[in-house]
């Protein structure tokens, strides 16, 4: 990230005046396409897309050198599942969960199968005639080397959930999705409100946008969202009483070899054209950090109101919210700490090491100083948040090191040091 792109990223933050960014205003009339990668800089991607939080799609001018592209498919353009099975067949694999993807985004581990054969198109087959969505598995970063299938383009590189995993070497969020015709993924937005991309190794997909809050007016009466936005009972205005405000979805048609970037909290469904492969990664920076904390306050508040009847009976029943909220939404307020803090300490150090250094020495570290600068700023809005939280305020941190209070410090700190004012 270069001063200006910098400057321009916190006006639009100090702009939104602590509202939550990426929610309302003008809903786009397309999707964009961006054909070129020699005309199209980080700087592009963040004030066109990740900023106003819109999609677009990449050509396959991206990928061209992707080795995925080159060894997972046949001549011919379909799944080389002779390579795959090989590759990533049974005993091939790493620590990776692989299985069959269920509605609103969960889902069911099936650890003994053997995915990536003729038995794995069965199933997914079988899993079309249900209209069920398609399969998948990890890409196991310390199972092989993701550098010979696929190079991560500039423009989703603050990933900070993968730094994250990567730091701690446990489960991350790199999956390849694989499903024949007719599979496809049901209406959802994405696990912690993170933004997602989405490579096409072969074959095609159908996206179904929906902007942030859109999603609301296709609520049944019950309150639920729906698992299918193409069912004929959508149209169904007393199972559906507030469709009359909803507004079509943006569709795209992602290509062999396309990348669609899927912003924050945006409602998707997704189907399967061809035969496809797909590698997609969830990603979370400083840009939907606030989202994803709003998010987690809000997952607590559902788990608090689940279990309402017992708060008076259960001596530890703010701990017990906490636990379940970690075994439902795979994160808890203690670890979303850790999680800043692994962050926070990274950028510090890059910070610490004085503008020259760090822009010549950011392999690894990010984006170099000017996004370590832009990530302290994020990451220091969110604490204060979160250490004024009462929930938080419960959880015993006495033996966190640093402690919140003493992170916001330094993050604070920091802040004033490389202030761009
Ligand atoms: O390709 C799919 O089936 C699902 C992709 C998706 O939901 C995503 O990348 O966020
Ligand atoms: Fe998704």
């Amino acid at each position: 990230m270069d001063r200006e792109t910098r400057a321009f990223a916190e006006q639009h933050f100090r702009d939104l005046g602590g509202q939550l960014y990426g929610g309302g205003g003008q809903a786009p009339s397309g999707v964009a396409f961006i054909k070129e990668p020699a005309t199209f800089s980080y700087a592009d991607f963040v004030k066109a897309f990740l900023l106003p939080n819109r999609p677009c799609v990449f050509s396959s001018a991206f990928t061209e050198n992707w080795g995925s592209r080159r060894r997972w498919v046949t001549p011919e353009g379909k799944p080389d599942f002779e390579y795959l099975l090989q590759k990533y067949g049974p005993n091939k694999k790493g620590r990776g969960r692989h299985g069959v993807l269920q509605s609103g985004g969960h889902r069911e581990r099936h650890l003994s199968r053997i995915f990536v054969d003729e038995q794995t198109l069965l199933e997914a087959q079988r899993h079309a005639r249900q209209r069920d969505p398609c399969v998948f598995w990890d890409l196991d970063s310390s199972a092989e080397d993701l550098g010979d299938v696929f190079t991560l383009p500039v423009y989703f590189s603050s990933d900070w959930l993968n730094e994250f995993w990567d730091a701690l070497d446990v489960d991350d969020y790199r999956f390849v999705y694989a499903g024949p015709p007719g599979t496809w993924s049901p209406f959802h937005a994405d696990i912690f409100r993170s933004f997602s991309w989405s490579a096409n190794i072969c074959g095609r997909k159908k996206w179904l946008f929906f902007p942030p809050g859109q999603e609301e007016a296709l609520r049944d009466c019950h309150g639920s969202l729906p698992y299918d936005v193409t069912s004929p009972k959508l149209l169904d205005t007393r199972l559906h009483p507030m469709l009359q405000h909803s507004s079509p979805p943006l569709e795209v048609t992602q290509e062999a070899g396309e990348v669609v970037f899927v912003p924050s909290g945006w409602h998707h469904q997704v189907h399967n054209l061809d035969d496809t492969i797909s590698i997609n990664h969830n990603w979370v920076n400083g840009c939907n950090l606030a989202n994803m904390w709003h998010f987690l306050q809000q997952e607590l508040r559902a788990v608090q109101q689940e279990v309402h009847e017992w708060r008076d009976s259960m001596p530890d029943w703010h701990h017990h919210c906490q636990v379940i909220m970690r075994s439902c939404s795979g994160i808890n307020f203690e670890e979303f700490y850790h999680f800043l803090k692994v962050i926070a300490e990274r950028r510090l150090l890059v910070l610490g090491q004085g503008s020259e250094a760090a822009q010549e020495e950011n392999i690894g570290l990010g984006l170099g100083f000017q996004q370590a600068a832009f990530d302290v700023g994020r990451l220091a809005e969110v604490l204060a948040s979160m250490v004024i939280h009462p929930d938080f305020q419960r959880v015993d941190t006495s033996t966190f090191s640093p402690g919140p209070e003493e992170l916001l410090c330094q993050l604070q700190d920091a802040v004033a040091a490389t202030t761009t004012l």
